[in-house]
């Protein structure tokens, strides 16, 4: 592993997927008492893809997630009061709660947007990534997506742009087995990474129950990336222990028999990377993810709400800006050939 990546080690990782499984647990409360209004995609059981992709990348790279976004943000370094108060739609919110648990972005960690519109960051993601590029910036743009993305027209034909634009994006796929209740197997022909294979990006299946085995393979493709590689696609296996949405266990949906969720379950990341961590330590670590959500908690129900007659601010930039801003304005001359 070499580049600009960090180097982490396993209480590190530990750490971050104990947050955000903490996090997770509490928001469900807060969704049952009502504090959350909206339901959340909980995205308990795959916290170590999170882990180890927030792992491999810097503070300014750039992240586009899904409605499954918790953990992406915590994993980046968004602070958990901000988040938290975002999903209960609260002014001290990330973004003074007008985008709830779906639509959360955080700019200063390099979250700049997360779409409930399936598949749509990864055309948010190869654009940034061909600006970026242009820049002469050596950030990178990732795209985190599900299954369900990948039968979605947007997400094909940003794979064939970022080939074509040699764009340094990496695509992450989070193949948790279904698309609401819909299996993988009976929605998708052929295999996930055959897509992006056909358009000549690099592409390969990992394991992702394990977060060290998700920061090996993100640090390589985000380095290979960064070093003008052009873009990688990263499939990783993994599953959600709870329901699609904190809706459905009203629903009373089956459709995972209980032994398929409890073999899953028996490759929890947290416990598995908690076997990598001296007992002393796990303990300390797992107080303090405790002691920090329920700051997190205690900061965002203290909120307030933001009231109707503010419902249409913040919707256009205040400040005047040219309508249409020349594109090449910062781009040297050199690098205008390209695309
Ligand atoms: C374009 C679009 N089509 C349909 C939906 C409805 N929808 C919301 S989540 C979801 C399933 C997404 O599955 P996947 O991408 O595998 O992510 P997961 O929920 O498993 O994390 C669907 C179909 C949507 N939000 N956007
Ligand atoms: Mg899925």
């Amino acid at each position: 592993m070499g580049g600009s990546s960090k180097l982490v080690r396993s209480p590190e990782l530990y750490q971050i997927i104990a947050l955000i499984r903490r996090f997770e647990e509490r928001a469900i409360e807060l969704v049952r008492s009502g504090e959350i209004a909206s339901g959340i995609h909980p995205c308990i059981g795959q916290e170590g893809v999170a882990a180890g992709l927030g792992a491999a990348l810097r503070r300014d790279d750039v992240l586009y997630s899904n409605h499954r976004a918790h953990g992406h943000l915590l994993a980046k370094g968004t602070d958990p009061g901000v988040l938290l108060a975002e999903m209960a739609g609260r002014v001290n919110g990330v973004d003074r709660g007008r985008g709830g648990s779906f639509h959360p972005s955080d700019f200063s960690v390099g979250v700049y947007g997360c779409t409930g519109s399936v598949g749509h960051g990864a055309p948010m993601a190869v654009g940034t990534a061909w600006a970026l590029a242009r820049q002469g910036s050596d950030r990178v743009a990732v795209a985190t997506f599900g299954d369900g993305a990948i039968g979605q027209g947007a997400l094909l034909e940003s794979l064939n742009l970022a080939a074509l634009w040699q764009a340094p994006v990496v695509f992450v796929c989070e193949n948790n087995g279904y698309a609401t209740t819909l299996p993988v197997g009976r929605a998708l022909a052929g295999s996930v990474t055959a897509r992006a294979l056909a358009c000549g990006i690099p592409a390969a299946t990992h394991d992702g129950m394990d977060a060290e085995v998700v920061y090996a393979a993100a640090a390589e493709a985000v380095e290979r990336a960064r070093a003008g590689g052009g873009p990688v696609f990263l499939e990783f296996l993994t599953y959600r222990f709870e329901g699609h949405h904190t809706f459905e266990a009203k629903a009373g949906l089956r459709y995972r028999s209980p032994a398929e969720v409890a073999g899953w379950r028996g490759r929890d990341p947290l416990t598995l990377q908690a076997s990598r961590v001296g007992e002393e330590e796990r303990l300390k670590i797992d107080a303090w993810a405790d002691s920090v959500v329920e700051d997190a908690v205690r900061f965002a129900v203290a909120g307030e709400r933001p009231s109707p007659d503010t419902a249409f601010d913040h919707l256009y930039s205040t400040e005047p800006r040219p309508y249409r801003p020349d594109p090449h304005a910062a781009v040297p001359a050199s690098q205008l050939t390209a695309g």
